[in-house]
């Protein structure tokens, strides 16, 4: 009996791996309940790269990407800001702002960021173009139970979003690893469909929990 219970249990818990290749989630309503919920079993992360392609028609602040631990809202977060072209790369609440780089609307773009705890340095790549080599923070790594958000800005450990910080559009492709990719391998993601996939997020075999209204389609391809 106890051991049918522990098996239902697991059955409930364990998000079962979803390969969402040719897939993007949709964002079609500005609300502070709509979300992604991403699941990854590593607790500890000397270096981080992050990317993620997005289709937005926002020229407000949103969220691209929110990575919280318990005692850190913003251990890594990728916010885009209202003024254009402006990123925010938040890394252990240590905020780098990167500028200059062209972002467009009702397009997908691609965006990748990395960092390493030892040098401290983060960049920021938008489609296909690299910004500076900021330091942002070093010295120590991610670390706790990590809660990654899509769709919304955590100011708590899952939870504390704000309407005005949501992301409304699509989203795909969004994978991470743990270490920075060179240049090249940006070039791969942003320009090939066939780069290597993440290791610590991998949207080919993506563990996730969709909460409120976010829908699972197909990507749109433009036909001419
Ligand atoms: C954004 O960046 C692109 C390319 O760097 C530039 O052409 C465009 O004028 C910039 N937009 C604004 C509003 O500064
Ligand atoms: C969101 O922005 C709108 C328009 O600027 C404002 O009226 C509203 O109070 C904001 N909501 C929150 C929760 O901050
Ligand atoms: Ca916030």
């Amino acid at each position: 009996m106890a051991l049918l219970l522990l098996l239902a249990m697991l059955t409930v818990c364990a998000a079962v791996p979803q390969d969402l290749s040719g897939k993007m989630l949709t964002f079609p309503q500005q609300t502070n309940t709509a979300y992604v919920r991403l699941t990854s079993s590593r607790q500890d992360l000397k270096a981080v790269t992050v990317c993620l392609r997005f289709f937005t028609d926002l020229s407000r602040d949103y969220s691209l990407f929110s990575l919280a631990t318990p005692s850190i809202a913003n251990d890594f977060l990728i916010f885009k800001k209202a003024a254009s072209n402006m990123t925010e790369v938040s890394i252990r609440n240590q905020l780098g702002t990167f500028v200059g780089q062209n972002y467009k609307l009702n397009t997908w773009q691609s965006i990748c960021s990395t960092w390493d705890s030892v040098s401290g340095l983060a960049q920021l790549w938008v489609n296909g173009m690299p910004s500076i080599r900021k330091f942002v923070s070093s010295g120590s790594s991610i670390n706790g139970p990590i809660i990654i958000v899509l769709g919304q800005e955590q100011d708590s450990h899952g939870g504390g979003f704000d309407v005005n910080q949501s992301f409304l559009g699509m989203m795909s492709d969004v994978h991470m690893w743990d270490h920075t990719l060179t240049p090249c391998e940006i070039q791969d993601y942003m320009k090939h469909p066939s780069f290597t996939s993440g290791n610590v997020l991998n949207w080919r075999a993506l563990e996730f929990q969709t909460v409120g209204r976010v829908l699972i389609e197909n990507k749109q391809m433009i036909c001419y």
